[in-house]
């Protein structure tokens, strides 16, 4: 049972284990309402019985024994368990440690067996848990809730509530306070929060249209009034993805300070403030602005700072703390941009939480993770972050990612591995951020490529063709479980997209069977099956998941599917030359490139589809400094039917032009529709872009930009 217990507890002294008793006679000394509710999950009045198994859960200022109290680790949040023949204790250094220790001990006693022995636990890190700070749809309230009660499950301690698409927490409402229906699920959530021992932070995003006057600021304060109201104790200041005078840090400090003096230590029971800067990773950080400097500076000790790493999304080591520790004089709160897929919709990220060093508990003073919009899909990393910020060192990636999926489908488990470990990279993005998959696979994959390159004798094809087995049987599987209807929902079509991958694999081997015994109708059928899979999974790519940013349904990116595709057009190929046919080869290569000298855009994706290019917009404020330009290099010089770009706020700042060869350029001139700044090139063109051409800096977000032919 102790292996089932997440996160992996620090010290483990277990030696033997008994029968589980029928009855028990718990007693709990005073550790409050959470481990209260907590106990009555398990000891119920069926088992519970004066003569029963004693058990004492208490804190450290209750009556123990003296020795026994000198177990408990003397960090916050701590426990002791010690389980001998006649009696249990739970000693907890405070009512967390308490809440945490009842929860090892009923996970302990969900078994026939009873462990006998210690167990002494305690969190590497402070403030553990998740940002809900994602661009897209937010979390429904059934969403959170689940979510709390899976924090409190996994002894995370932190939600930092900051959906970027809840105009109450950004603009244009942030000001105003909640409608009634929403304030009254809020005030829910806080409620469920503290049963689970969880810090509610309720993050306001001010900085797009704040003006640093005394009304704003009064503003601010009146909303957080509002919000402490409703039961909230925690507060966040978000300042990410702004431009303009919002980002000044003298005033951002300020208004912190201000915040900490009227509001947090006026209050008394208000935790210290948590503050997101604006230039929250190295490599958006300008030194000659000196901006963190100045927070470091001016910011009162006892705001915590965030910070994503060395890029946007960046894995964290103890160089990436040393560098931004030093220069905002405190420990860095991290925010780790993993699993969130804001940037890249079409896919899902189901594999294990790593990458993160195992020696940084002591420089930062918290660590939550930005998930994906799929609350529950995102339980998988979620589950990792638990036992890598509760036991660093302790960590095993894998094993703690199989243990997170037998929580989230106990009976479908080893289906949904089948499905996770093929579904966990990002694809091609702006980040440049990867994750590994389809590990165990990719070698088997290379070899069978190999093989049929060289016309040698395929010797893996077995295993080849078992995998594709297991794809559609996990696949099935999962869309016929009741195990996680949640689960489910979320993952529905990539599911459906997977088993059909799956089968185009299998007919995929058939081809290569029928050139082997030379079966002409065979390899045309099987061919043909495909084709009819492609179809069909190119529909569900266009109708599932529309979104404007990277619409449809990705799946097994970096290692399946680009092993079939190369697969498939090898063996067409070597077809069509065997027996004289000429059976096509679709591609969708793209020949076009992206054309710009803006560094955070140059690996920004782009996307052709139906004779159209476009560039996948990017989620944050782009800066155009005089003479920057955006657009695209053609394969060849090539007549369009229309281009067209979109502002956010909107605007026509910028400036068409087009060249045949990149030196001379001319511009169009253009319409407004919606927005959208349109041209109507009458010339054929290779090179396509929009520039500033004024002479200051343009700060916007790029909505769209496209061209059609
Ligand atoms: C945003 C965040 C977004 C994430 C990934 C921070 C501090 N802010 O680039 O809302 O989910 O990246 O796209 C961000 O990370 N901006």
């Amino acid at each position: 049972q102790i292996d089932r217990v997440n996160p992996v507890p620090q010290e483990v002294n277990i030696k033997d284990s008994v029968q589980l008793p029928s009855f028990f006679n718990i007693q709990q000394l005073n550790t409050g309402e959470a481990t209260k509710n907590l106990i009555s999950t398990y000891f119920t009045k069926e088992n519970t019985l004066k003569k029963g198994l004693s058990i004492r859960v208490g804190d450290v200022t209750n009556k123990f024994k003296k020795r026994d109290l000198k177990k408990v680790p003397n960090r916050p949040e701590s426990y002791y368990i010690k389980s001998t023949k006649n009696h249990i204790l739970v000693i907890g250094r405070d009512a967390a440690g308490a809440y945490y220790g009842t929860k090892t001990l009923i996970t302990l006693l969900s078994s026939s067996m009873r462990p006998l022995g210690e167990i002494i636990d305690y969190p590497d890190v402070s403030s553990r848990g998740v940002v809900e700070g994602f661009y897209g749809t937010p979390w429904t309230f059934e969403n959170r809730m689940r979510q709390i009660d899976f924090y409190g499950a996994n002894k995370l301690n932190t939600y930092i509530y900051g959906p970027k698409d809840d105009p109450y927490h950004s603009s244009p409402n942030w000001r105003k306070p909640y409608p009634e229906k929403e304030a009254e699920k809020l005030k829910k959530l806080v409620s469920r929060a503290n049963l689970n021992h969880v810090d509610f932070v309720w993050a306001i995003h001010p900085g797009k249209d704040i003006k640093w006057d005394d009304k704003d600021r009064d503003a601010l304060l009146r909303k957080f009034e509002n919000m402490y109201d409703l039961g909230v104790r925690s507060f966040a200041v978000f300042f990410d993805d702004i431009s303009g005078k919002g980002t000044d840090p003298t005033q951002q400090a300020s208004l912190l300070n201000y915040l900490n003096d009227k509001f947090v230590k006026e209050k008394e029971d208000v935790r210290p403030l948590i503050m997101c800067p604006t230039e929250y990773n190295k490599a958006w950080s300008n030194p000659d602005r000196k901006y963190l400097e100045t927070l470091g500076e001016k910011l009162d000790p006892s705001i915590e700072i965030m910070w994503t790493g060395n890029t946007v999304v960046a894995d964290i080591d103890e160089a990436t703390m040393d560098w931004i520790n030093a220069k905002i004089k405190r420990k860095a709160f991290i925010w780790w941009n993993y699993p969130v897929s804001d940037y890249v919709r079409n896919h899902m990220l189901l594999g294990p939480a790593y990458g993160n060093a195992k020696t940084i508990a002591k420089d930062l003073s918290g660590f939550t993770s930005n998930p994906m919009e799929h609350a529950e899909a995102s339980k998988i990393g979620i589950y990792g972050v638990a036992d890598y910020t509760w036991n660093m060192e302790g960590y095993h990636p894998e094993k703690t990612w199989n243990k997170s999926l037998k929580d989230l489908m106990p009976e479908n488990y080893e289906a949904l591995a089948v499905f996770a470990k093929h579904n966990s990279d990002l694809g091609e993005n702006g980040h440049r951020y990867r994750r590994k998959e389809s590990v165990a696979f990719a070698p088997e994959a290379k070899e069978f490529l190999k093989s049929i390159k060289n016309k040698q004798e395929i010797t893996n094809l077995n295993i080849i063709e078992a995998e594709f087995n297991e794809m559609v049987n996990a696949s099935e599987k999962l869309l016929n479980s009741k195990d996680n209807p949640f689960l489910l929902d979320e993952i529905r079509p990539w599911v459906r997209q997977f088993k059909h991958l799956g089968k185009a694999g299998l007919s995929m081997l058939n081809m290569q069977k029928a050139l082997q015994t030379k079966n002409q109708k065979e390899f045309e059928d099987n061919y043909n099956s495909v084709l009819k899979i492609k179809t069909e999974m190119f529909e569900l790519d266009s109708k599932e998941n529309q979104n404007p940013y990277q619409p449809g349904i990705k799946t097994s990116s970096l290692v399946i599917t680009p092993m079939i595709d190369e697969a498939f057009t090898l063996l067409t190929s070597a077809y069509n030359k065997e027996f004289g046919e000429s059976l096509k080869i679709e591609s969708n290569f793209n020949p076009h490139s992206l054309f710009t000298n803006i560094n955070k855009l140059k690996e920004q994706p782009i996307t052709f589809k139906n004779k159209v290019l476009s560039l996948n917009p990017p989620l944050e404020v782009i800066t155009f400094e005089a003479e920057d330009f955006l657009g695209f290099e053609l394969e060849e010089v090539k007549k369009l039917k229309e281009v067209g770009y979109k502002l956010e706020p909107s605007l026509d700042a910028l400036t068409w032009q087009l060249s045949k060869d990149g030196n001379t350029w001319s511009t169009p001139a253009t319409k407004e529709a919606n927005g959208h700044i349109k041209a109507f090139p009458k010339e054929a063109v290779k090179f396509i872009r929009i520039i500033n051409a004024t002479d200051t800096k343009i700060e916007t977000r790029i909505k769209t930009l496209r061209i059609q032919f």
